[in-house]
């Protein structure tokens, strides 16, 4: 039985992906660090801190702690210009129509990411209301692949876990979904998230009763 649904947010509600990428890029290029889309891929899904040290593990660099906060600092001062001009025609096609059919089905609804600045991302994309719960970087400890994140949302939307569903696009999410006991939707192709248990490549054409018909068969 299916109760539960738990969604991450870049890559799947909003491609917030390539503004990460645009902050990361300028910092990467003023130290001097080769850095390109492809690694970029590696960053989806991990922290804020997790993603400054792999991109120093990329050019071989070790910085201070001071200095790796003050670097921080910047690269989110930097991504916070982009996300502040966020429209709601940002939202992935077909996502948002999908959240309103699972409430209005009277499922129980989550949203579960690494992102400190989820907030204001729901804010910019007006769609804050469309969950029953958000757990967000700002209050697990455990970066994913660790199951913290889901399990504070089920826990949240009162769902035992084994009833929940997460769609995700970062294998490191698809991971924290199955640590906790979930099924993965994979936002993805089969080679990308080899480990998820179902793929989609979006919501847009997807409908909530087949989909999670075809889950419960
Ligand atoms: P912030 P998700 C993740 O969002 C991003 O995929 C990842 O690239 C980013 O480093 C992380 O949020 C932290 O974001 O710097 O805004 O706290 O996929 O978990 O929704
Ligand atoms: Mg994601």
């Amino acid at each position: 039985m299916i109760s539960g649904l738990i969604f991450d947010l870049d890559g799947v509600i909003v491609d917030t992906a390539k503004y990460h990428y645009a902050a990361w890029k300028e910092l990467a290029d003023t130290l001097h660090i080769p850095f390109d889309q492809k690694d970029n891929e590696r960053l989806k899904g991990v922290s804020r801190v997790r993603s400054l040290e792999i991109i120093l593990e990329i050019g071989g660099l070790t910085l201070s702690d001071e200095d790796k906060r003050k670097y921080l600092t910047w690269k989110n001062d930097r991504y916070l210009s982009y996300i502040r001009e966020l429209k709601e025609d940002e939202i992935l096609p077909g996502a948002k129509q999908f959240l309103l059919d699972a409430r209005a089905a009277g499922y129980r609804v989550a949203l579960g990411s690494a992102s400190k600045n989820t907030g204001l991302i729901l804010k910019m994309l007006n769609i804050t209301d469309l969950f029953d719960a958000v757990i967000d970087g700002n209050k697990v400890t455990k970066a994913k692949p660790d199951p913290e994140v889901f399990l504070r949302c089920a826990e949240a939307i009162g769902v035992p876990a084994g009833e929940c569903v997460v769609f995700e696009d970062a294998e490191a999410g698809v991971q924290a979904a199955h640590n906790a006991g979930m099924t993965a939707v994979g936002i993805g192709s089969r080679e990308r998230l080899p480990e998820a248990d179902f793929h989609i490549h979006g919501f847009a054409g997807v409908t909530l009763k087949k989909l999670l018909g075809q889950l419960e068969a």
